[in-house]
């Protein structure tokens, strides 16, 4: 049987890359990147993957391939994922992040009677400080930092086009997401990216210690990278999905500390923690409540510890 064709925007990046390599087991994958943070090395060679080197901020560049190709699923994840990148430069960080999506979503029209599902990868960064817990989808909308604020904003859009034009589509918040090839080399990376690369620098005997901001007593929901993918993949194929915004997280909340201490015992290594200012701007609490995504068939396959353990052992492989 003829594949369907599925257009992953951001595929080569940490959580598209996980997406892909998942996508290929049944459809032909169109990537498109401007690999400004993805990297080749995160996509498997496949007869069945065509990369495309472009930028969802081009017009041009968005309306060649949806010539060229007649796509079943879209997953819009290209983004400035950075928080700090999109304070320091908001207007560079809204072309990607707000026209860019407009661009897709104006293409995406056009193949509206075609396209099965149109998702997109929003962030539990729209609900800000607002302190009300667990943050539900009808919680208080407060971003406070230009990269959230453009998530709300083209969340909304995406929504906006289903109803406007009849486009089928679904928005996810992603909340805490970790796993392998998350990358470690700034300091506002994924937290675990940067615990997952102390520990393998100290079980490869180097000096390694990990900046604690604040007491530790800070409150996540870490989710799993696989379990990010089954879910974007449930929200592409159920019907209940339509024109809905969800959380994908796990549903587990943990403390900084306790998931220093899970990792610890992990990987069977002690990390020397430095101690330093509670970082501006930083929640004290953030979980979800994953009630409205399990009740269209999300389950969460991976525990903080079952999550952890498989981390460890891929990246531990990748260190020597
Ligand atoms: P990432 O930086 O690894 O991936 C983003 C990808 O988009 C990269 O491959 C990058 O090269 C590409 N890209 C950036 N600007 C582009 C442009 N103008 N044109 C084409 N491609 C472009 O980040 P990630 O963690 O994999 O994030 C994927 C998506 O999930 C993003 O939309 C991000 O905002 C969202 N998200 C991530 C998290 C998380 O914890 N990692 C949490 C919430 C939401
Ligand atoms: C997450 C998202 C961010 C935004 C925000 C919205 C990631 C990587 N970031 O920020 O994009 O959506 O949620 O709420 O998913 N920490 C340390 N030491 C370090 C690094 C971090 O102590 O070296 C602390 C940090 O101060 C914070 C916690 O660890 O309290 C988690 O930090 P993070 O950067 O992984 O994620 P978060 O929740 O701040």
């Amino acid at each position: 049987m003829r594949r369907k064709t599925v257009l992953v925007t951001g595929g080569a990046g940490f959580i598209g890359g996980h997406l892909v390599e998942r996508l290929l087991q049944n459809y032909r994958v169109v990537v498109l990147d401007n690999l400004s943070t993805g990297k080749m090395t995160n996509l498997p060679d496949h007869p069945h993957l065509d990369f495309i080197f472009g930028d969802v901020s081009q017009e041009a560049d968005i309306l060649t391939i949806f010539e060229n190709y007649q796509f079943s699923y879209v997953y819009h994840l290209a983004a400035v994922a950075s928080v700090a990148a999109s304070i320091e430069e908001p207007l560079v960080t809204h072309q990607t992040n707000m026209d860019g999506t407009i661009h897709i979503l104006n293409a995406a029209k056009e193949q509206a009677s075609t396209l099965q599902k149109f998702v997109f990868a929003s962030s539990a960064a729209v609900y800000g400080s607002e302190p009300t817990l667990p943050k539900h989808e009808t919680s208080a909308i407060a971003p406070i930092t230009p990269y959230g604020i453009d998530k709300y904003a083209a969340e909304s859009y995406v929504l906006a086009y289903s109803r406007l034009f009849g486009l089928k589509s679904s928005a996810a918040r992603f909340f805490n997401v970790y796993g392998p090839r998350q990358n470690p080399q700034s300091p506002y990376s994924g937290v675990l990216s940067i615990l997952t690369d102390c520990i393998n620098r100290k079980i490869m005997g180097n000096e390694a210690s990990f900046q604690l901001y604040g007491d530790g007593s800070q409150v996540r929901d870490f989710v799993y990278v696989e379990d990010i993918v089954a879910g974007l993949i449930l929200l592409a194929e159920s019907e209940e999905s339509q024109a809905e915004v969800f959380n994908i997280a796990s549903g587990e909340r943990h403390s900084l500390l306790e998931v220093i201490a899970m990792y610890e015992l992990i990987a069977g290594e002690k990390l020397s923690l430095t101690q330093r200012e509670e970082r501006a701007g930083d929640i004290h609490q953030s979980y979800a409540d994953i009630t409205k995504i399990e009740k269209i068939g999300y389950r969460t396959s991976h525990t903080l510890k079952m999550g952890l353990r498989k981390y460890h052992e891929y990246s531990s492989k990748a260190y020597v």
